[in-house]
């Protein structure tokens, strides 16, 4: 039935998998093991898993319109790139420590950046998110998505991604239509949305700390 959310939404599939990730994150279930020196030491988060939660996001691009296409082959090739690292290195932190090692930690193209910049769509998605359920039905998707690509991902982006990006914005479906495609109701999309932004904000502050950690500023 269109617009019942005991059915499973694109939505609710996104939201499912991002709080099995955080849930990861949780100490009770992180798995430790003592090492050699007797210190106890967290694996830290596996790099398939988390490919695996932010494959799910690619069907939200079905939802906006062709405007986009362009941002979705970006997106699903940084993931794609993440999902070959995966095969070699188990964890996030493994591949950081490999671009800090060879000194490629911003360098076009590889791990650490891909990395970056996934983080930064994920984060994308939570603030429109948040400035779509903090606005009523007379804000249109249009300026919800805006002010939070303003905020989140605009300042890493050079001038001509920004300008396209803007211009696409007037391409995208207004708030009816994205909750038909999504088939949510207001107040599925509601819940939905919102436990999306819970779940997905350990899993941010997860991957920031991996560059703190090592002295690399997110500035970029
Ligand atoms: C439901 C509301 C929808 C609002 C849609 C907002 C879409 C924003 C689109 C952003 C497009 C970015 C295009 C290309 C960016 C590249 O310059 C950068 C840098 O790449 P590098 O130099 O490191 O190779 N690439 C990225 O930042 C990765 C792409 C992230 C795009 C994530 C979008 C997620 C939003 C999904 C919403 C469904």
């Amino acid at each position: 039935m269109i617009g019942d959310a005991r059915f499973n939404t694109p939505l609710l599939v996104i939201t499912e998998a991002f709080e099995d990730l955080a849930d990861l994150l949780k100490p009770r279930r992180q798995k430790r093991e003592i090492g050699r020196n007797g210190v106890v030491s967290n694996d830290g988060l596996r790099l398939d898993a988390f490919c695996s939660a932010c494959t799910h996001v690619s069907v939200l691009f079905g939802c906006l319109g062709f405007a986009f296409k362009f941002a979705e082959m970006e997106y699903v090739s940084k993931v794609r790139d993440l999902v070959e690292a995966s095969k070699t290195f188990d964890t996030l932190h493994n591949i950081i420590d490999l671009d800090v090692m060879n000194q490629t930690v911003k360098t076009q193209g590889s791990y650490s950046r891909n990395l970056r910049r996934v983080r930064l769509g994920l984060d994308l998605i939570r603030a429109i998110f948040e400035q779509f359920l903090m606005t009523n039905e007379y804000y249109s998707l249009k300026d919800a998505a805006t002010k939070a690509y303003t905020q989140v991902c605009a300042p890493f982006h050079t001038w001509g991604v920004r300008t396209a990006v803007y211009a696409g914005m007037y391409t995208l479906p207004t708030r009816d239509q994205l909750l038909l495609r999504l088939n949510e109701t207001d107040q599925s999309v509601e819940k939905n949305m919102r436990r999306y932004m819970e779940a997905s904000r350990p899993i941010i502050e997860y991957i920031d700390k991996l560059y703190i950690d090592r002295n690399i500023k997110l500035d970029w």
